[in-house]
């Protein structure tokens, strides 16, 4: 997706790049709910990937373009590592491991609040095997003081060694461009891969579902939003207007009323919420027909975990 199809294109593409810019992908990895997603979206300045306050939020890897005047990075959104128990959940932990296959460089997000658990040490193992050049992104410091990060980072340098610890705040945005010039600086000399105002290679389609079902796991709870998918029926683009038709598929029927809600008041809401986003990042007016569905065990169904692209 573009942003911006105005912007200084011409002059800037025949422009030679300095002989010494940089470029690759690079993958942002850490375990459930740390702040991968809100990382990316701090990085872009625009929000393409969805967050919330529960883990397993992300299921897909999602890219996201930077580029800088030194280099371009492609960043690499992916699932919370952890130990998955269920076919979906194992389906997103190897979409973020696979993801080390394709890249250069490698962030590793740690939540300074919740500290280290178990699934960081496995992650630790995973990249101090890896080769990958790795920056860890030692995140959420707006919420601790610096004295509480001393033993977290002391921690970390044990697990693994001789990576440098950026301490960020991905919400705030505080040291986020020093951990892009840390990331740049560990990148080859490259190309510029992609035109510079492009900013992910996820389809609009994509974002639209995505951005319901961030709506989904904002408003309901317990196990609610892990057993719900969406997908666009339809995305028609009439003038000023884009007429987008979702399915929200739910794996119970009894989940299916609280999704609905009284008189339709709860998806109504879910609607509203996710088309004022979307008209915000289209740049257009939406209108959002939303159904619900159900659709029993999708979740432990290879096929239909494929259709979601898993
Ligand atoms: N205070 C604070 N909260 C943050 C920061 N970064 C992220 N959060 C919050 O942490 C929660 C999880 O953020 P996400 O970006 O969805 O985390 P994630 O690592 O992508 O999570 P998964 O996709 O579930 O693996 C959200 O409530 C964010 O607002 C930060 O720098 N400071
Ligand atoms: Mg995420």
């Amino acid at each position: 997706m573009h942003v911006d199809p105005k912007s200084m294109h011409g002059e800037q593409r025949t422009a030679a790049l300095p002989a010494d810019f940089r470029s690759g992908f690079v993958s942002i990895l850490g375990r459930p709910n740390v702040g991968k997603s809100t990382l990316l979206n701090q990085i872009l300045g625009e929000k393409i990937a969805i967050v919330s306050p529960r883990p397993q939020t992300t299921r897909n890897r999602i890219m996201g373009i930077k580029t800088l005047a030194g280099g371009q990075m492609m960043l690499l959104d992916t699932p919370g590592i952890h130990r998955a128990r269920s076919l979906l959940n194992r389906r997103m932990v190897d979409v973020a491991k696979r993801s080390l296959s394709d890249v250069e460089a490698v962030v590793w997000v740690v939540d300074a609040i919740g500290g280290i658990r178990g699934d960081d040490q496995d992650i630790a193992g995973i990249l101090g095997g890896s080769g990958h050049p790795t920056l860890i992104a030692l995140n959420k410091i707006d919420t601790v003081s610096k004295g509480r990060l001393l033993p977290v980072m002391a921690r970390l340098a044990e697990l693994l060694p001789d990576r440098e610890i950026v301490p960020i705040s991905a919400l705030t945005g505080e040291s986020v461009p020093l951990l892009m010039e840390e990331i740049l600086k560990r990148l080859p000399v490259g190309p510029r891969y992609f035109p510079e105002d492009e900013l992910t290679d996820q389809t609009e389609r994509f974002i639209a579902a995505e951005l319901i079902r961030e709506k989904v796991f904002l408003r309901t709870r317990q196990e609610i939003p892990y057993g719900t998918a969406v997908s666009v029926r339809s995305f028609e683009e009439k003038n000023d207007l884009v007429v987008i038709g979702a399915t929200i598929h739910t794996e119970r029927e009894s989940h299916k009323p609280i999704l609905i809600g009284k008189r339709g008041a709860a998806l109504k809401e879910i609607g509203s919420a996710a088309r004022e986003e979307l008209e915000h990042l289209l740049g257009c007016r939406v209108y959002l027909e939303l159904t619900v569905k159900t659709a029993p065990g999708w979740s432990r169904d290879p096929r239909s975990l494929a259709a979601f692209g898993l």
